[in-house]
This record gives C-alpha cells, structure tokens and sequence, in this order.
C-alpha cells in the first residue's frame, strides 16, 4: 500500500499518473536490468523510503532532510573522472552519455533514473494517492516535493564526484552559464577541491542555430572565476567534436559534421 498523493499531470500543469508504479519499475529496472552490480538493493524500500518524503505533507514545504532518509539509503559511487553535469542541455548530455556509457549524468544514477521527467507531490489532508495536481514552484510555493528532489540530489551527486568533471552547456540559448540553474547554484558550489581538480566544460551549439554564447562569452568568464576561485582549474571547449558527432546524426549533411573539418 502506498499512502500519499502521487500525479504527473498531462495536462498544461504537467504530471502523470502511476508514479509510483514507474518509481517500482524504473528501480527494477535499473538494478536487475542495467545495474546488476546494484541487484540487491530493495526497490520496494527505496519507493516507500521516497514517497515518506512528501506524503501527508504541505506540498509546498518539502525540506532537504525530508530527502536525507531517501539519500542515506541509495548510496552509489560514480568513478573518478566519468561524472557529466548538464544545463539546458538535458537531451544532447543523455544522447551522448547513453553512447559514451562509462560517463554518468545524474540520471545515469539510480535516483536520478528513477524520477527523471516525474512531477510528485503530498497532501496534508490526505494520504490516498490523489490523481490531480502538484502546485507549480513559484514564490508562494518555492519547496515543492519535486524541486527540492532535484536540489537535494544534485548536490549529492557533485559532492561525491572526484578528479576531472565535465559539465555540457548549451550556447544556443540567452546563456551558457546561468547563476540561477540548479547546475550554477548547486553543483558548482557543492564540487570539493580537494576531490575535483578540473572542470571542463563543453559549449554546445544547435547545428543550424544560432550561437548566442560561447567560451568567450561573458557568463562562462563567470563559470570559470567561480571555479578558480574554488581552487578548480577550469577548461573550456566550443562544440566538443565527439557530442558534436551525436547531433550530427540527425544532420549528416551538415559541413561541420565532416571528417574533412
Ligand atoms: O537547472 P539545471 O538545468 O542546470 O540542472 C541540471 C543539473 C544537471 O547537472 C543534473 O545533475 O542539475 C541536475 N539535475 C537533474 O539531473 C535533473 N533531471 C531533471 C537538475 N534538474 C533536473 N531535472 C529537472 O530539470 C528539474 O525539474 C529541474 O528543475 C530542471 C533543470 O533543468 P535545466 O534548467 O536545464
């Protein structure tokens, strides 16, 4: 049985139903199927210690230690040098680390896995799995169940990476770097210089779009002042040729996806 109130509207508020059945599914998934390293972990534990997290609760008070339960019992390493952070690049970041498979985004990981493109939420009047609606973070409700998910496990995933991190950004939006997104809030903060000695970043652009930022742009000279000023050494690379090659898959034709270039 699980109690609490769990939806993905499809609607223009955005979640669906049956998330925990997908959170079941998806741990199966990712321990017996992909993971087998992982196969003794309890699914059915690890749902029922994620859904104690906001069930019966004001949906828009989650706190980080309503999460801790949930982040002490899924513990899973990433190697030293393979971690790939991502912002406003989500696809292109999967396409390249489903290919690239020794790299691990966030939802690479377990608990990444199990919640990527899910929107969860309680109620404090009930504890019946309520098919309707999770409120939208906003300023009236900045702590949904689902944003302090992501904030809590991001910065667990770049607290525990080590030697050389990459992060894929995208150049073909306003900014390439963003203070506000949870990868320049969160993880850049959370990277421990005494575990993290580079961070490369990737500066990708669509093929045929517009590039509106680069590595010289003004916010990755920001990225790279608040890594060095960590102690991190930064790098930075427009266009990273083997991510390039992914986009290029859907356009082949395309004079930047020749071998000659
Ligand atoms: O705010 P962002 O990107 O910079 O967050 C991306 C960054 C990645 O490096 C991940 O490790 O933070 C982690 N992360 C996720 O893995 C993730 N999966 C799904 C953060 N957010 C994640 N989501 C949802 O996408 C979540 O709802 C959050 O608000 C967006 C962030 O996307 P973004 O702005 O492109």
């Amino acid at each position: 049985i699980w109690v609490g109130v769990l939806t993905w509207r499809q609607s223009s508020m955005g979640a669906t139903d049956h998330v925990s059945a997908i959170v079941l599914g998806r741990c199966l998934t990712y321990t017996r199927n992909m993971h087998p390293e992982l196969r003794n972990q309890d699914c059915k534990k690890i749902l029922n210690t994620f859904t104690s997290a906001f069930v019966s609760k004001d949906p828009c008070n989650i706190t980080k230690e309503d999460y801790q339960p949930l982040i002490d019992l899924v513990t899973q390493t990433v190697p030293c040098n393979k971690t790939l952070f991502w912002s406003r690049s989500k696809e292109l970041a999967h396409q390249y680390s489903g290919i690239q498979k020794e790299m691990f985004t966030l939802e690479d990981t377990l608990l990444g896995y199990i919640a990527d493109n899910l929107v969860w939420c309680g109620d404090p009047r009930t504890s019946e799995v309520k098919e309707e609606f999770c409120p939208y973070r906003n300023e009236n409700c900045s702590s949904t169940a689902t944003s302090v998910f992501w904030t809590v496990v991001s910065q667990k995933f770049a607290e525990s990476a080590c030697g050389t991190v990459y992060v894929m950004l995208n150049g073909s939006g306003t900014t390439a770097f963003s203070k506000a997104s949870t990868f320049g809030s969160v993880e850049v903060f959370n990277l421990h210089p005494d575990r993290v000695h580079t961070l490369h970043a990737w500066v990708m652009h669509d093929i045929g779009g517009v590039e509106r930022d680069s590595c010289l742009g003004s916010s990755i000279k920001e990225l790279k002042s608040i890594v060095n000023q960590r102690n991190i050494s930064f790098f930075c690379q427009d266009d990273y040729r083997p991510a390039r090659f992914v986009q290029c898959v859907r356009h082949p034709e395309h004079p930047s996806c020749s071998v000659l270039m």
